[in-house]
């Protein structure tokens, strides 16, 4: 793998070990809440940096603020909604945390915004396809996360359909480092992530996390996995979101094992513990 030191902000994010994600919702109805207090939407800002100060502390590198909610069939926000509830956020932790904030966005105008106060990396689960978007990342020289996904978030599982998903995903990710690259993206500051749950059935899925070391070879560049509390887990498990922690723990270690650089994960201390194991004992990395 080519330079694994990414550089957010100024902030060196060193690769060679894999790194945490903690998720911070910003949207009232995100989708680990699901109304009751296992983690609330955080829309107070105190709140906010309560949630970040403890999943820094519980070993997260990167604390991933976003306030679109992309589930399927989720309600639309407004671009001055999202901007409204994640701004704040992000200026609040990187002003009081040493860590990297990424914002889950694919809104240029936010990107912006976002780094003007802060922001260190870019996840947009667009891959930077939004009118504009490609040239604000370059703009910033903030690293990006690329994520594939198929369809639009309301409708994306309604059918989803692939000849051959890991040739697909690969393909589409190619092509966005291809724009990126050609947009004035450095190549070493870009992360790939397969999009898990993003237009896919359960096969799929599957079929992506058992290849996915294919990707991280073919690209030769970080490989991000998003899998926490997802509803693959509901599919092979049938788990309801609340009980899906074990589950996310085995498919972050399956994971790591296929060589992610990154685990975006809601439960930060359970998945340092599995990040350690791997770390410590799998010899292959
Ligand atoms: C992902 C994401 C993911 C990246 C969400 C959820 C849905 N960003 N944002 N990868 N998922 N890069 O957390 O279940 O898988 S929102």
């Amino acid at each position: 793998m080519s330079s694994p030191v990414l550089n957010c902000a100024g902030k060196p994010l060193d690769l060679s070990k894999p790194k945490i994600m903690g998720i911070l919702n910003t949207t009232p109805d995100s989708f680990s809440d699901g109304g009751n207090s296992y983690q609330q939407g955080c829309l107070d800002l105190d709140l906010a940096l309560q949630r970040a100060i403890q999943m820094q502390a519980e070993g997260a590198s990167i604390i991933d603020v976003g306030g679109e909610s992309t589930r399927p069939g989720a309600a639309k926000v407004s671009a001055q909604e999202e901007m409204d509830r994640v701004i704040p956020v992000v200026e609040r932790i990187a002003r009081e945390l040493d860590v990297v904030v990424s914002v889950d966005s694919s809104s240029p105008a936010l990107m912006k915004e976002a780094a003007a106060v802060g922001a260190g990396l870019i996840n947009d689960v667009r891959a930077l396809q939004r009118d504009g978007a490609v040239e604000m990342a370059a703009e910033l020289q903030l690293p990006v996360c690329l994520m594939h996904m198929q369809g639009q978030p309301g409708t994306m599982q309604n059918k989803p359909s692939y000849q051959n998903v890991v040739e697909e995903v690969s393909a589409f990710l190619t092509e966005r480092v291809d724009q990126c690259v050609a947009a004035g993206i450095d190549r070493e500051q870009i992360i790939l992530d397969p999009g898990f749950g993003f237009g896919k059935t359960l096969e799929h899925n599957v079929e992506l996390l058992r290849k996915m070391s294919s990707l991280t070879q073919a690209m030769g560049l970080p490989v991000l996995a998003g899998l926490s509390r997802k509803s693959m887990l509901q599919g092979l498990l049938q788990r309801p979101v609340e009980q899906r922690l074990a589950g996310s723990l085995g498919v972050a270690m399956l994971a790591l094992q296929q060589g992610a650089a990154i685990l975006r994960v809601h439960d930060v201390a359970e998945s340092r513990d599995i990040l350690e194991l791997f770390w410590q004992i799998d010899a292959s990395h």
